[in-house]
C-alpha cells in the first residue's frame, strides 16, 4: 500500500514541478523592472523560512516522542518463550530453521549470509517493512519481532547482492 501511495505522490510532485518549469519558462520571456520582482521574491522567501521552520519544529515535536521506537529495546531480550530462529541469507535465497509461525509468537531472528553482505527485511503481506538486519558473513545479527497479525509475510534482500537480487523472496506464514 505504502508503494502505491509513493508512486502517486511522487507522480503527483513531478507533475507540480513540470508546471513549475513551464511557469518560469513562460515568464522568462516577460520584460520587467527588477526591482519590484525582487523584493516580493524576498518576502516569498521570508514566508516560506518561517512556514518551513513552524512545520518542521511542529513535525519534531509530534514525532519525538516515539523515539525509541516501538518496542525495540523492551523486546531486546530473551525470555524462554522466545523462539529462535536461524537465518542464512545466499544467493539467492533465505535458508530458515523454521518458517512457519503462530500469532503471538517472540521471535529471535538470528541472522548470517554464507556468500556476500545481504540485508533480512522481514515485510507484511501488505509489504510494510517491519523489522530488518544485515545478513553478513562470519556475523550473527539479532532482530526480535512478535507476530500480532496472520497473514503470509515476506522476507526480501534489502542488501543489492548482485544479478539475482530481486529474486531472493521468502514466503513465510503466521497462523490465527
Ligand atoms: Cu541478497
Amino acid at each position: 500500500m505504502y508503494q502505491t501511495i509513493a508512486l502517486f505522490l511522487t507522480v503527483f510532485f513531478e507533475f507540480l514541478l513540470a508546471l513549475a518549469f513551464a511557469f518560469v519558462y513562460g515568464e522568462s520571456k516577460r520584460k520587467a523592472e527588477y526591482a519590484p520582482i525582487q523584493e516580493k521574491g524576498y518576502k516569498i522567501r521570508t514566508y516560506w523560512f518561517f512556514g518551513l521552520i513552524g512545520v518542521m519544529g511542529i513535525a519534531t515535536v509530534l514525532t519525538l516522542d516515539e523515539l525509541p521506537y516501538h518496542g525495540s529495546h523492551a523486546e531486546a531480550t530473551t525470555t524462554a518463550e522466545t523462539k529462535v530462529v536461524d537465518v542464512v541469507g545466499i544467493q539467492y535465497n533465505w535458508e530458515m530453521s523454521e518458517e512457519s509461525f503462530k500469532v503471538g509468537d517472540k521471535v529471535e531472528f538470528v541472522v548470517t549470509a554464507k556468500d556476500v553482505t545481504h540485508g533480512f527485511g522481514l515485510y507484511t503481506e501488505d509489504l510494510e517493512l517491519v523489522a530488518q538486519t544485515q545478513a553478513m558473513p562470519e556475523y550473527k545479527n539479532s532482530v526480535y519481532f512478535t507476530f500480532t497479525e496472520p497473514g503470509t509475510y515476506k522476507i526480501l534482500c534489502l542488501e543489492y547482492c548482485s544479478i539475482g537480487h530481486h529474486v531472493m523472496v521468502k514466503e513465510i506464514t503466521v497462523q490465527p
